[in-house]
């Protein structure tokens, strides 16, 4: 895909479209491959910002057009105008704030009403801190919708690689596809305590088995 002011590729490149409230992390997650920066300073998008994103697969080369766009209502430039033509998403909600997590469904319509039956990845981040307010087995939206769920923490790089691996096997239509060569990234901002977050990977495991509440925003109250 061409964008204005952006090189022409050679291999398969696909639009991504980034979403979530505002101060979710959109930002530096994508950052976290490009520029080896971590912001530490919250700066709201305004609009959107297209980031190119290469990762090396046993199957050639693949580049996300990542659209981070902005969470804040007020920057949201052409919200939804953003969304057109998109072939994957990752929706991001943040574990310490549940309203982020409560507005998940309103971002996930909006973005099925442009992108039909495209394949979503939802992600909980800032997994590093430790008083989380959206518990892992808390997160049920995505089986709801059949989305891929992952913990993810920018800061830490914990999983960083997860969304897109997930994206690039439903693009390309082979679960066998994997990267070979991991992305240049920012080294790790904060260490994760990965005793406690396998606990919550495996809560996530036990509570998949569980079913599913009626109503979402009531079991959350
Ligand atoms: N602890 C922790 N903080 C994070 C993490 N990721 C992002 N943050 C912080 O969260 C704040 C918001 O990050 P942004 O990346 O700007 O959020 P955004 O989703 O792009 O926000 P909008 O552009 O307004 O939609 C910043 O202060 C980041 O440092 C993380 O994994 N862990
Ligand atoms: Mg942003």
């Amino acid at each position: 895909m061409a964008l204005p002011g952006q090189q022409v590729v050679d291999y398969p490149s696909f639009k991504l479209v980034l979403v979530g409230d505002g101060g979710t992390g959109k930002t530096t997650f994508v950052k976290r491959h490009l520029t080896g920066e971590f912001e530490k300073k919250y700066e709201p998008t305004i609009g959107v910002e297209v980031h190119p994103l290469d990762f090396f697969t046993n199957c050639g080369k693949i580049r996300f057009y990542c659209w981070d766009t902005a969470g804040q209502e007020k920057f949201g430039g052409l919200r939804d105008g953003y969304y057109i033509h998109g072939q994957c998403a990752i929706i991001m909600f943040d574990v310490t704030a549940r309203l982020t997590y409560k507005n998940v469904p309103t971002w996930h319509r909006d973005l099925c009403r442009v992108c039909e039956n495209i394949p979503i990845v939802l992600c909980g981040n800032k997994v590093d801190v430790k008083n989380r307010q959206v518990k892992a087995k808390q997160v049920t939206f995505h089986r709801k919708k059949n989305l891929q769920y992952y913990e993810i923490s920018a800061k830490s790089n914990y999983n960083f690689e997860k969304p897109f691996l997930y994206l690039a096997r439903k693009l390309a239509g082979d679960p066998n596809l994997h990267f070979v060569e991991s992305p240049a990234l920012a080294p790790p901002e904060v260490q994760i305590d990965l005793a406690l977050q396998q606990q919550h990977e495996a809560d996530l495991i036990a509570a998949a088995s569980q079913p599913l509440p009626d109503d979402d925003d009531d079991a959350f109250e």
